[in-house]
């Protein structure tokens, strides 16, 4: 079981005496209050998701139960066979759960893995084609652990009918995959819909979908529910069309957008595998992304993970929590939780407080040079993870005033039992090409090399301290360092 959830190990760090960037941060204005521009019951609600806050996301964890078998779409990159690709990663069928299962599971999960704030259903179909299920899941969970947030992923076809009873049960968050604003568009990615007893195909099928979704996005924001809108990038069927999705859901007042690299694969079995549509390229991905700055507040963190997920997101602990290999009846100690959320509100303003002491240094370096960074982390926003053992880096650009997160790069990790795997190091360093320097706890001397070869400054002088005030830090002093050889850093 891992270790790391569950002995807060991540987190706790920031009880050893801090050093560097964290030993600075008492000031004042580090808070983990709601940011300026959020009103604080929204940050409430979204202080603990790790989907919702980007923040969050370091600290906090959630778990998928698949107790939605069945779908009343096709999507072209689906196979029913797979999990569902809206808010999943293709791969092995997940264990399918009745609610009881489900409810046992998520005690189990609550008990061992403090971090455990959001219960999702996304799956393995749609869970508003599957509401007895899903609701009766919602009931019991929350008479069983009511300190979990509930929330939803659906392709919004039977959205409308489901808004009252979703208020009902307190759900908050409502996840709608809407890949299409334009039926013209939606019919090359949704081949048929059931609804009304009846199967429709093409252009009507895509407009009925876009019709459901909106009526339904518009009664969520009208009940006061947060919802996010993914939207599955492909190239050259809907990639024109992003920033038209993103204009409309932000006008229809979705909280967030998450633009999500289609994953396509023939090993799949779906339309596109099969037909040889490829995702986009990571590079391509953040074009994308960053073309819609300042349209619909953008989600960059998501990790597509599968409909049976369990833990902090970029990481799965589902294996461990199997029926076979939990207890008939859990118990849940609500202690170590409360210990948790200690630690995280002690955190965040350490987190805060050091990033405002780094942000003054860098304010005295007049030229403003945005750089990319990545940064090897495995939880609580600090620079902890080996070079070797990251199977992902975490992108930020800072640019001497704000740190801004650009989105996560997936890689296979170097280090493999024990020992640097030679032929992985070039697609890691394929992956990381656009980045100016890579921050990790610890680094070997041919990574070393190969990153250097390639342009990429690596950076462990950082190591387990907070990500913000780092990233400022060498800013600073790359700048600095420039200014004294008579050379200002320009955009
Ligand atoms: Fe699950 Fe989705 Fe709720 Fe999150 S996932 S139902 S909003 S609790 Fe999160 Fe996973 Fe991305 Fe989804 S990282 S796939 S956005
Ligand atoms: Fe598959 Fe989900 Fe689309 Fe249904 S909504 S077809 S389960 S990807």
């Amino acid at each position: 079981m891992n270790q790391q959830v569950i002995s807060l190990d991540s987190v706790a760090r920031a009880d050893k005496p801090a050093g560097g960037c964290s030993s600075k941060g008492k000031s004042a204005c580090g808070s983990s209050e709601a940011p300026s521009d959020m009103p604080a019951e929204v940050w409430e609600k979204v202080k603990d998701h790790p989907c919702y806050s980007e923040e969050a996301h370091h600290y906090f964890a959630r778990m998928h139960v698949a107790v939605a078998p069945a779908c009343n779409i096709q999507c072209n990159y689906c196979n029913r066979k797979y999990d569902c690709s809206n808010e999943s990663r293709p791969g092995v069928v997940s264990e399918k759960l009745t609610p009881e299962q489900a409810v046992r599971k998520i005690t189990a999960v609550a008990s061992k893995v403090p971090q455990l704030s959001v219960l999702g259903i996304a799956g393995p179909g749609d869970a508003l084609a599957n509401p007895e299920k899903t609701f009766k899941t919602f009931e019991m969970v929350t008479e069983a652990l009511p300190h979990l947030k509930l929330c939803l992923s659906t392709n919004g076809l039977a959205l409308p009918d489901h808004v009252e009873t979703i208020k009902k049960y307190n759900v908050d968050h409502v996840t709608i995959t809407i890949s299409a604003v334009d039926p013209e568009v939606g019919q090359h990615i949704y081949p048929w819909i059931f609804f009304e007893h009846k199967r429709w195909t093409g252009i009507e099928a895509a407009r009925i979908l876009f019709e459901r979704q909106m009526k339904g996005l518009e009664m969520l924001v009208e009940a006061g529910i947060l919802v996010k809108v993914n939207s599955v990038l492909i190239p050259g069927i809907n990639d024109h069309h992003m920033e038209e999705i993103n204009r409309v859901v932000k006008s229809k007042g979705a909280f967030l957008h998450n633009v999500m690299p289609l994953i396509s694969d023939p090993a799949h079995g779906t339309h596109f595998g099969l037909t040889g549509q490829r995702g986009p390229t990571p590079m391509e991905l953040k074009v994308i992304q960053d073309k819609l700055e300042g349209g619909a507040k953008l989600m960059r963190h998501c990790r597509q993970c599968r409909a049976d997920a369990v833990g902090l997101l970029g990481e799965d602990l589902g294996s461990d929590f199997t029926l076979d290999k939990i207890d008939e009846m859990p118990i849940f100690d609500p202690k170590p939780r409360e210990m948790y959320l200690e630690v995280v509100e002690r955190e965040r303003s350490d987190r805060h407080a050091a990033e405002d002491a780094a942000k003054v240094e860098a304010a005295k370096v007049v030229e403003i040079k945005p750089l990319l960074v990545a940064v090897a982390t495995k939880g609580g926003g600090r620079i902890n993870q080996h070079f070797g053992h990251a199977k992902e880096f975490q992108l930020f650009e800072v640019d001497g005033r704000e740190v801004r997160f650009k989105g996560v790069r997936k890689t296979d990790n170097y280090c493999q039992g024990g020992f640097g795997e030679e032929e992985l190091l070039d697609p890691i360093v394929e992956a990381l090409k656009d980045v100016d320097a890579v921050m990790v706890a610890r680094i070997g001397d041919c990574p070393r090399q190969s990153l250097a070869d390639a342009g990429i400054t690596v950076v462990d002088d950082y190591a387990h301290e907070y990500i913000e005030a780092s990233a400022l830090a060498w800013w600073s002093k790359q700048n600095g360092a420039a200014e004294d050889q008579g050379f200002v850093a320009s955009a």
